[in-house]
């Protein structure tokens, strides 16, 4: 049987890696390629269709793999790309089968940040690498912070009560006019989730930023449930902004939630401007920063700075990194949100 799979992560990229089970020969035919596959070296070749017809330039080489040979593709990474070569191979009787992929190659393929790739490249680079006990460990101890976030996209909640100015610092953060923002307390009720990236170069990380419904006692059943669900999103949550309003002290509901804020979380008193009508600090404890997200929109880059310096140095790049909480629990290293 002819197989083909697809090695690269599916989607759009600027490139896709295929690799096809079967001999030189079998390749030129199906891909109508003018040279035969040459072993242990890649040639750009264009790829022809069924009728005959051009539909990509690549890189085509043969390889030894476990089983027999093996040759690979290194395309481009359109929709198009991938359709034609698919429609091709299984016109001529080839079958597409998903690749089997250890946990850490499956994660250096979602990695959506070039911090979590090197972390899911160093694990395969060093697997096996550790004797137990290990002196390595503690040199991983002043990390801890970035072992928790990197195997997985990290939640950053912002929280409050209602007209705080919490969907303000949503759309100053994400530079965008993402949510609705208005005078009317209680207009976020489904909490809104979009990507941010956070620092830059090697360790920039990809999280996850949630603007939520406002933490108030209402009346109503469509408030609660929605308040219900800001509970679930703190529960996952790695850290939470917590902003709350300069101009009206916050009701017990408000102040109930933020008796769960963890040590790391970030305290903003938003809308200075109008006054400051009770003190954080005195009522709630905490060290809180003031602001006023309408005159200081670059809030969220210092809100960021102080997320990723709480997050101490980057991990050493000549371990195995433990990611996992099982890993992490059996290296000594669990940090958790408190
Ligand atoms: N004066 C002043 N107004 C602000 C500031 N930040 C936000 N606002 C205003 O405060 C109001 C509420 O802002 P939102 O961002 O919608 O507040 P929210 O916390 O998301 O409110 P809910 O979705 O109702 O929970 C809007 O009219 C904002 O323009 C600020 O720094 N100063
Ligand atoms: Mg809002």
């Amino acid at each position: 049987m002819k197989l083909f799979q697809l090695w690269s992560a599916p989607g759009q990229a600027a490139l896709s890696i295929w690799r096809l089970h079967a001999t030189p020969q079998q390749v030129q035919a199906a891909l109508g390629l003018a040279q035969l596959p040459a072993c242990d070296c890649m040639r750009l070749q264009w790829l022809h269709d069924g009728a005959g017809v051009r539909f990509d330039q690549g890189l085509v080489g043969m390889f030894a793999d476990r089983g027999g040979e093996v040759a690979e593709l290194h395309l481009h990474g359109g929709h198009g790309v991938a359709a034609a070569l698919r429609k091709t191979l299984t016109g001529k009787g080839w079958s597409e089968q998903a690749p089997t992929l250890a946990a850490d190659e499956q994660a250096l393929l979602d990695a959506r940040s070039p911090a979590q790739a090197r972390a899911a490249a160093q694990r395969l680079r060093y697997a096996g690498a550790y004797s137990d006990p290990d002196p390595d460990h503690a040199r991983l101890r002043a990390s801890r912070g970035w072992l928790e976030i990197l195997g997985r996209r990290p939640r950053i909640l912002i929280a409050g009560p209602p007209n705080a100015g919490k969907s303000t610092l949503f759309n100053a953060w994400l530079q965008q006019q993402r949510v609705t923002v208005s005078a009317d307390p209680g207009t976020t009720r489904d909490s809104v989730e979009a990507p941010v990236r956070l620092g830059r170069g090697d360790w920039a990380l990809d999280a996850v930023l949630v603007d939520s419904a406002g933490l108030w006692a209402s009346g109503e059943a469509l408030d609660r449930a929605a308040m219900a669900t800001v509970e679930l999103q703190r529960q996952q949550a790695w850290r939470v902004v917590w902003v709350f309003d300069a101009a009206q002290p916050p009701d017990p509901v408000a102040r109930t939630a933020l008796a769960a804020a963890g040590d790391h979380d970030l305290r903003l008193l938003n809308r200075t401007d109008l006054g400051q009508a009770w003190s954080p600090e005195e009522e709630l404890g905490g060290s809180w920063r003031p602001c006023s997200l309408l005159q200081q929109p670059h809030t969220a880059a210092a809100l960021e700075k102080e997320l990723l310096e709480g997050l101490g140095p980057p991990p050493p790049t000549d371990l195995w990194l433990p990611l996992h909480e099982e890993e992490r629990r059996a290296f000594g290293l669990l940090a958790g949100r408190g």
